[in-house]
């Protein structure tokens, strides 16, 4: 049976935004899990109720719900073995960094660039709940938890480094080929590409813009064909 995930989407079903979503829709493609992606909104939590909680990714598998991408990644590579997204241990605990790196550090620096683009993409009950919950959460309106754009702009430059030094070396941060801790940081590039229009990277030199590019074209460009914004 066909494995199924609730997927956010906007006002537009198709367009389907959630960086978190995002790193397991490249997962199952990397492992050519035929998956049915079901829309849901910020405000469906009853429809996953099941999980205990109100978040996706929700990968359904058979009877098994599961929920957290990090989980769902390791019981991807548990159940599926064919094509690891993390080849042994060594490789998890390494991934394991690269998330917390890619959640703690960049995700935040990208939400306050894109953050002001989100509302709009959403349907009217979706972008109350977001805006409320969101400024509930930072203490702050979104305007201002956004800041000065330039200023974000430069310290993502500066964050994403590490990265850039990686790829001047090889085409992916997993090397040869691309596995999960590529799919964990393209996830925040598509997230952006799916809300905004900004441009987060503008130098088609750039290493990571590069990669972005391979990024874009893996899986008969999944993710390019994707509704962006
Ligand atoms: N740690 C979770 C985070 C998932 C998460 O935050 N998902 C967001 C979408 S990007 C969500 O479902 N938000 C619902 C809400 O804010 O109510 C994971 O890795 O899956």
């Amino acid at each position: 049976m066909a494995l199924k995930m609730y997927d956010l989407c906007g006002k537009d079903k198709s367009r389907r935004f959630s960086p978190f979503c995002w790193r397991i829709k490249m997962a199952l493609a990397h492992k050519g899990l035929e998956t049915e992606f079901i829309p849901w909104r910020f405000t469906e939590k009853e429809t996953i109720s099941q999980t205990n909680q109100g978040l996706v990714p929700v990968l359904i598998d058979g009877d098994r719900w599961l929920h957290d991408s990090w989980n769902i990644a390791l019981y991807l590579d548990q159940q599926y073995p064919q094509s690891p997204l993390m080849d042994d241990e060594q490789a998890k605990a390494l991934t394991q960094f690269a998330r917390y790196w890619v959640d703690s550090q960049l995700a935040g620096i990208i939400l306050k660039i894109v953050i002001n683009d989100i509302p709009g993409k959403l349907d009217e009950e979706d972008a109350e709940y977001f805006i409320t919950s969101r400024e509930q959460r930072f203490g702050q309106s979104l305007e201002v938890f956004a800041g000065d754009s330039e200023k974000n702009l430069k310290q993502l430059n500066t964050t994403l480094l590490p990265a850039r030094l990686t790829l001047k070396k090889q085409l992916f941060l997993c090397g040869d080929h691309p596995a999960y801790a590529d799919y964990v940081l393209f996830s925040v590039f598509q997230w952006a590409r799916c809300v905004s229009t900004t441009p987060l990277l503008d130098d088609p030199q750039d290493n990571i813009y590069l990669w972005r590019e391979r990024m874009l074209n893996l899986y008969d460009g999944l993710a390019r064909q994707a509704p962006a914004a």
